[in-house]
C-alpha cells in the first residue's frame, strides 16, 4: 500500500516533465520558425513596477469591436490578422472557409461577442438617434483648485504612472488664484486625480483648461484621462508652449459607479516640460427627447431594426504580464509594440517589446 502514493507521485512528475518539455519544444519552434508580427500596445494603468519586475500589458487591438456581417459561432475559432508591410498586425476577421491572403495570419486568442449593455452603449453613441443635448450640473468639487488642504488642492492626489514628475499648486490661474502644475525634467507620465461618483450607463463630458511650457516627448502632453475604465477615455493633448486652451472628452460610464478623473501629463507615452490645469469640469450629458409624431414604441422598433442587426466581436490576448530582465524597466517607456512569433496554427509567443521604429528593446526575461 505504501508504494501506491509513490507511484502516483512518479507518474505525476513524469507527466509534468513531459508537459514542460513539450511546451518548451513548441515555444522554441515558434521562436525560430514563427512569423514575426507586431501588435500595438495600449496604455494600461497604473504602470507601477513597485510590485516587482512584472508588468501588465494590453494591446490596442483588444480595445476594438469588429463588426461582422452575420452571426458566427466563435467557439474555438481563431482570429484573422492582417499584416502591413512593416509587420504590424490588425484584427480583420474570424477564420472561415476561405483561404488566407499572403498578408494574413491566424492568431489564437479569446474571441468575445459584444455584450448587451455594450451594444446598447454603441447604439446610444449614434448621434442620428438623439436630440440636442444639454449638460447637467457640475459634479466636481474644487475643479478650480481654490480650496486648499495643506499646500495642495483639497480632494486631489498625485498619481504616478511612469517616471518621476513633480506636482504643485501654482500661482498661475485661468480663474481664481490657483491651478495645478505638473512638471518633469525626465520623461514621465503623471496624473493629479480625483474620484467622483457617477451613474452607470450614462454619458459624461469632462473638460478643463490647460496651459503648457515646452511640453515634448512621445506622450500626448497635457490632457484629461479617465483611469480604471475599460475604454481608457482620454482627450487630445496640448504640447509645446500654449496659453490657456480648453480640452474636453465624452465618455460613457458603462458599468462604472466611480470616475477616476486625471489631469494627466504624458498620456499614451511620456512627456517632459511643464503644464497647468484649471477649471476642470465633469457634467452629465442629457439628451432632449426628439419631438415628432412617432410614439416611443415605434421609435424603439426602428432602433431595434438598425444597429441591433449587426454583430460584433472582440479579440482578447491571453498574454497579460511579462517579467523584465533586471535593470531594463526604464526601457518600457519607449515601448510601442509587442513583437510576437506566430505559427501556422495561430499559436504565438510574445518575444519582446519594440519601439516606434520596431527596434527590439530586449527587456523580456526568458
Ligand atoms: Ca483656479
Amino acid at each position: 500500500m505504501k508504494k501506491i502514493p509513490e507511484l502516483i507521485i512518479s507518474v505525476l512528475i513524469i507527466g509534468i516533465i513531459f508537459y514542460v518539455f513539450q511546451f518548451s519544444a513548441s515555444r522554441d519552434r515558434l521562436a525560430t520558425e514563427g512569423r514575426e508580427i507586431f501588435l500595438e500596445l495600449a496604455p494600461v494603468d497604473p504602470l507601477s513596477l513597485l510590485q516587482g519586475q512584472y508588468m501588465r500589458i494590453e494591446f490596442a487591438v483588444e480595445r476594438e469591436w469588429l463588426p461582422l456581417p452575420q452571426e458566427i459561432n466563435y467557439e474555438g475559432k481563431r482570429a484573422v490578422l492582417k499584416i502591413d508591410e512593416r509587420g504590424i498586425a490588425t484584427f480583420v476577421g474570424v477564420e472561415g472557409n476561405n483561404d488566407l491572403g499572403p498578408d494574413q495570419v491566424l492568431f489564437r486568442g479569446h474571441l468575445r461577442k459584444m455584450e448587451d449593455w455594450e451594444r446598447r452603449r454603441e447604439q446610444r453613441s449614434d448621434p442620428v438617434q438623439r436630440g440636442p443635448f444639454k449638460l447637467g450640473k457640475e459634479l466636481l468639487v474644487n475643479g478650480s483648485f481654490e480650496k486648499l488642504s495643506g499646500d495642495f488642492a483639497a480632494g486631489w492626489t498625485g498619481r504616478s504612472f511612469r517616471g518621476a514628475a513633480q506636482q504643485k499648486l501654482a500661482n498661475v490661474a485661468r480663474t481664481g488664484k490657483y491651478s495645478i502644475e505638473i512638471s518633469a525634467d525626465k520623461a514621465s507620465e503623471w496624473g493629479v486625480a480625483m474620484n467622483v461618483p457617477i451613474d452607470m450607463n450614462s454619458e459624461y463630458e469632462l473638460s478643463a483648461w490647460v496651459k503648457t511650457e515646452n511640453v515634448g516627448g512621445g506622450g500626448r502632453g497635457a490632457l484629461l484621462y479617465v483611469s480604471d475604465h475599460p475604454d481608457q477615455p482620454g482627450s487630445n493633448g496640448v504640447k509645446g508652449t500654449q496659453d490657456w486652451t480648453q480640452i474636453k472628452l465624452r465618455f460613457n460610464s458603462g458599468s462604472q459607479k466611480v470616475a477616476s478623473i486625471n489631469c494627466l501629463f504624458g498620456g499614451w507615452g511620456v512627456s517632459t516640460g511643464k503644464a497647468w490645469w484649471d477649471d476642470v469640469s465633469l457634467r452629465k450629458v442629457e439628451y432632449e427627447t426628439i419631438a415628432g409624431d412617432e410614439s416611443e414604441v415605434t421609435k424603439g422598433d426602428v432602433e431595434r431594426d438598425g444597429p441591433l442587426s449587426e454583430h460584433y466581436v472582440k479579440l482578447e490576448i491571453p498574454q497579460r504580464t511579462f517579467l523584465f530582465k533586471e535593470n531594463t524597466e526604464d526601457r518600457y517607456e519607449s515601448a510601442k509594440y509587442g513583437a510576437f512569433r506566430v505559427g501556422e496554427s495561430g499559436d504565438h509567443i510574445l518575444m519582446d517589446l519594440a519601439n516606434e521604429n520596431l527596434q527590439k528593446l530586449t527587456i523580456i526575461k526568458e
